[in-house]
């Protein structure tokens, strides 16, 4: 009988099969442990950062957000958080979790004292209807 390998790697380089299978190769999917630390780190940045912006440094959606709560008075040791994804191995991981968690997979996505904000559209609502004051507070 002629048993034929349930999976071909091409030697062609250049043929789109080879190039998926490369592709799909260097790019594992994230271990459960992965996983779970990504899940620790969110979690645990929601509970414990004042306000926390998940964030990629070269959107200028997040560039105008980072901007508003920077010019924010803070209470006395309060301080906003900012993750860029784009700059961590885990952003892909952290911003399918967030995705998961809030609906949202657009950044910024930002949390103020553990509740969920949005994105800059919604800061820039809450600014200007009064909620982001009241945020704030402690
Ligand atoms: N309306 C949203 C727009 C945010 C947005 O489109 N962000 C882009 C980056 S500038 C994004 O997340 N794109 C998908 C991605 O980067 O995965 C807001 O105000 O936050």
């Amino acid at each position: 009988m002629n048993h034929q390998p349930s999976l071909l790697l091409s030697s062609n380089h250049n043929s789109p099969q080879s190039f998926k299978i490369g592709s799909l190769l260097s790019t594992p999917a994230p271990s459960q442990e992965q996983l779970m630390s990504v899940k620790a780190l969110v979690d645990t940045a929601i509970a414990g950062d004042f306000i926390a912006v998940f964030s990629k440094s070269y959107c200028p959606y997040c560039k105008k957000a980072k901007s508003v709560l920077k010019d924010l008075n803070l209470p006395e040791g309060k301080e906003v958080k900012v993750y860029e994804l784009d700059e961590r191995d885990d952003g892909a991981d952290i911003q399918n979790y967030l995705a998961e968690k809030t609906g949202q997979r657009t950044v910024p996505n930002i949390f103020i004292q553990g509740k969920h904000v949005g994105g800059s559209d919604d800061l820039a609502k809450a600014k200007s209807s009064g909620t982001l004051t009241k945020l704030i507070q402690v």
